[in-house]
């Protein structure tokens, strides 16, 4: 088989989103960096399909990829990253068995180990599980540029051996050199009995337009939900004027009586002051009258007399 034609699909992140597209899939499983989405690239013969790092923890979704419009490949996020943290590396460990769990398509499970690394405890839980719900695997040595050629076989050795495995079930590949790359496109041919395919041509153009459907709506529910929030600020805004105009008319009210009780006070007040002045000035005239004495002319002409 010839790769020709490999289109994303799709990346999911929770798996109940998983959807059956009805084609054959084969997955690609194993420690992060052992590298799965460089093999991936190397079989597909395309740069950049799968995103790649160095560093570990690359791929954190469950991604789709069509091949020759015939059949699916996907790659999945890795175990064993430890400093991804417990609960992240919790999440990945879900997206892995739950998509193992719910993909009634899958017709094989290439699970990567290092060529140079005595496969972990992890690796043999794996093949475990697939041994366990009887899924179709097959082993994948990775990276084998980084050894000399004459040392793969004895390197394959150690690795069966870890595993339980006869050297026959397990591959040695090399994404950067191509080593091996073959000989698992020609295994891939007989388990998905290629030639029998039949294409789905416009898979993609209905993605696509499902994709552009979505995004009209979620515009078109963003939009709406502007235009709601837009009404509600402006009857928010009116009632909090309204408000503010009966607290001011109330106010206002409350102020008038304010004032003419303050007034009334004020008039009550006065007139106290007045009665008071006037009940002084009577005082005062009964004192004037009271100290009323001769006045002293009159006394001196009464003495000249
Ligand atoms: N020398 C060599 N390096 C490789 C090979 N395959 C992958 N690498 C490197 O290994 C690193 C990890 O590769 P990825 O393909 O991102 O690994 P992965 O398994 O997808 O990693 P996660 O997405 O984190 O799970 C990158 O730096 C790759 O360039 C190979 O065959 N030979
Ligand atoms: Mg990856």
């Amino acid at each position: 088989m010839k790769i020709t034609l490999a289109e994303f699909i799709t990346s999911i992140g929770d798996i109940t989103k998983y959807k059956d597209y009805s084609m054959p899939e084969i997955t690609f499983v194993g420690r992060s960096n052992v590298g799965k989405s460089s093999l991936i690239n190397a079989l597909t013969n395309y740069k950049k399909l799968a995103k790649t790092s160095s560093l570990a923890g690359r791929t954190r979704l469950v991604n789709l990829f069509l091949i020759n419009k015939k059949f699916i490949l996907v790659d999945l996020p890795g175990y064993g990253y430890a400093k991804a943290g417990k609960e992240v590396q919790q999440e990945w460990q879900g997206l892995i068995e739950g998509y193992l769990q719910k993909s009634k398509q899958l017709k094989m499970v290439f699970v990567l180990v290092d060529i140079r690394i005595k496969p972990t405890e992890q690796d043999k839980q794996m093949i475990n599980y697939l041994y366990y719900y009887n899924m179709p695997f097959k082993v994948v040595a990775t990276k084998a540029d980084k050894i000399g050629k004459s040392q793969i076989k004895p390197y394959l050795a150690n690795i069966a051996n870890e595993l339980g495995l006869g050297i026959a079930d397990i591959f040695a590949v090399s994404a950067q050199t191509k080593y091996g790359l073959d000989e698992v496109l020609s295994y891939m041919d007989n388990v998905l009995d290629y030639d029998n395919l039949v294409a789905n041509v416009d898979l993609i153009d209905k993605i696509k337009e499902g994709r552009r459907e979505q995004r009209v709506s979620k515009q078109s529910q963003k939009n709406t939900l502007t235009t709601e929030m837009r009404n509600k600020k402006s009857n928010v805004v009116s009632s909090l004027n309204k408000n503010s105009k009966n607290s001011i008319n109330s106010k206002n009210t409350v102020q008038t009586k304010n004032n003419l009780q303050s007034k009334n006070k004020l008039n009550s007040n006065k007139e106290k002051t007045n009665n008071l002045k006037s009940s002084n000035n009577d005082n005062k005239a009964l004192q004037n009258t009271k100290s009323k004495k001769t006045p002293r002319y009159i006394l001196k002409k009464r003495k000249g007399k």
